[in-house]
């Protein structure tokens, strides 16, 4: 979580993880401002230690700056001098440990630009079930209830994309004057692979639910 200037980011992201937490999910990490480090997100091979961190526990969920194909950190905790303070969409693979879903709460890190490289990387490997996050600017304000809104909806037993596509559709929605200036209204995205055995599509990540 990135609190820095993003002031609903804690609302958002301690929304999503207490919610799932009451409903008795194991809490495993917490970490605002400068406690989140981007070497968390990332993998060994560019001197990141996501082993540890978002690719030991099942469902990962971040809060914070973003721009295209990358979210931003406050801090310099890059492994290797390429992308500091950023976590790069090349610097990621995840869930070939035990991620099954990332949500990025963040401005424009899904732009659909970027969707193969996301794919490329994140998913290398079709390990990750779901990638969550925006394709669009978001209003700060929206996301505060984001978080508990999208965690009630997989507690209801709706799958990954259904629960995310709803929660963002009710709670995201950016003022007039800024839908103007991007001519673009908040679009949500999930990115997920398709996985095939022959001919055959063996997972469909998108209808998943909570186990
Ligand atoms: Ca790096
Ligand atoms: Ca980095
Ligand atoms: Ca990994
Ligand atoms: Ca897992």
């Amino acid at each position: 979580m990135n609190y820095d200037d993003a002031p609903y980011a804690d609302d958002c992201a301690e929304g999503f993880y207490y919610t799932l937490g009451n409903a008795g999910w194991k809490l495993s990490f917490n970490y605002g401002d400068a406690l989140a480090w981007e070497s968390d997100f990332e993998k060994s091979s560019v001197g990141g230690s996501d082993r540890y961190f978002v690719d030991d526990v099942d469902f990962a969920f971040f809060a914070g700056h973003g721009d295209s194909g990358k979210i931003g950190f406050s801090t310099n905790y890059d492994g290797d001098g390429n992308y500091e303070k950023q976590v790069h969409y090349s610097e990621v693979k995840w869930g070939d440990r035990d991620l099954e879903w990332m949500t990025l709460v963040t401005c424009d890190t899904l732009d659909p630009d970027y969707k193969d490289e996301w794919i490329a990387h994140a998913c290398a490997g079709n390990h990750l079930h779901a990638l969550l996050g925006f394709k669009t600017k978001i209003e700060p304000s929206d996301a505060k209830v984001l978080g508990t809104t999208f965690a009630d909806y997989l507690l209801d037993g709706k799958g990954i994309k259904d629960a995310w596509k709803t929660a963002t559709k009710e709670k995201c929605d950016l003022p007039w004057w800024k839908e103007l200036i991007c001519n673009c209204k908040t679009e949500a995205a999930i990115i997920y692979p398709r996985v095939y055995f022959g001919t055959r599509l063996v997972h469909n990540y998108a209808q998943e639910t909570l186990p």
